[in-house]
């Protein structure tokens, strides 16, 4: 039999509502994406777009925002446990900052392994900023995304989730 969660406010976070066998609620916490710009790079509407285009993906997103100090992401990611990390730069110095922070950020233990990702306007390169990616990807990047085309990264994120949902649900308050 199906049910729902008890009402704590936090519906929105729970992806999956059933029950075991006795009777308790059983919901796994919605895919969790941790959005950030990077630390020299003011634009803010492509953070706007992406935390939008997540939400739609049935993603919880915090949104760190824009001109994050590295410190201050390396903390946000250590303190809010997401499933993916997205960082998005497009004033041409992302490379540069998303290579710097990649590596900070797996040198958190909890953070090694979590997937995480950068797209935009990498570079000043233009049409060949994609030459860039195979450094971001040996700093500690899953994947890149140069060209900012957001159709491999749902692609990718629609994988994740994936996974996620088979890893399965969890007990809630137990
Ligand atoms: C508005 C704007 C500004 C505003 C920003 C205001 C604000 N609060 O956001 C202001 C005037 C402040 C500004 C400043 C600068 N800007 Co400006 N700016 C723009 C402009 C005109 C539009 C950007 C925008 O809002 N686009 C709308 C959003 C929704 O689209 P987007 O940013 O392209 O993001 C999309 C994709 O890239 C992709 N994407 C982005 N991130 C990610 C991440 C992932 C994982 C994925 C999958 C996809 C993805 O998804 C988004 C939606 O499709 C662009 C030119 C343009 N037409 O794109 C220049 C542009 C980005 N700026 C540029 C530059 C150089 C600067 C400055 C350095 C200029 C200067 N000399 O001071 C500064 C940088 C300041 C800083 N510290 O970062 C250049 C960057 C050049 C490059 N990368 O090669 C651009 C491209 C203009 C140009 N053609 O030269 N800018």
């Amino acid at each position: 039999m199906s049910t729902v969660a008890p009402s704590t406010g936090i519906e929105n976070d729970l992806a999956v509502h059933a029950d075991d066998s006795h009777g308790r609620a059983l919901a796994r916490t919605s895919f969790h994406v941790l959005l950030s710009g990077v630390a020299s790079d003011s634009h803010t509407w492509n953070l706007v777009y992406l935390d939008k285009l997540l939400q739609e993906a049935g993603c919880s997103v915090t949104n760190v925002g824009p001109c994050p100090p590295d410190g201050l992401l390396v903390d946000e990611c250590a303190s809010t446990h997401p499933d993916l990390i997205v960082l998005s730069s497009v004033n041409g110095h992302g490379a540069i900052d998303g290579m710097r922070v990649i590596r900070r950020i797996r040198r958190v233990p909890e953070l090694a392994r979590t997937p995480a990702v950068i797209g935009g306007k990498l570079g000043t390169l233009g049409a060949e900023n994609g030459t860039l990616a195979p450094r971001l990807l040996a700093a500690g990047f899953d994947r890149v995304f140069p060209d900012g085309s957001v159709h491999g990264f749902l692609g990718y994120l629609g994988e994740l989730q994936t996974k996620a949902d088979a890893d399965g649900p969890r007990l809630v308050g137990a």
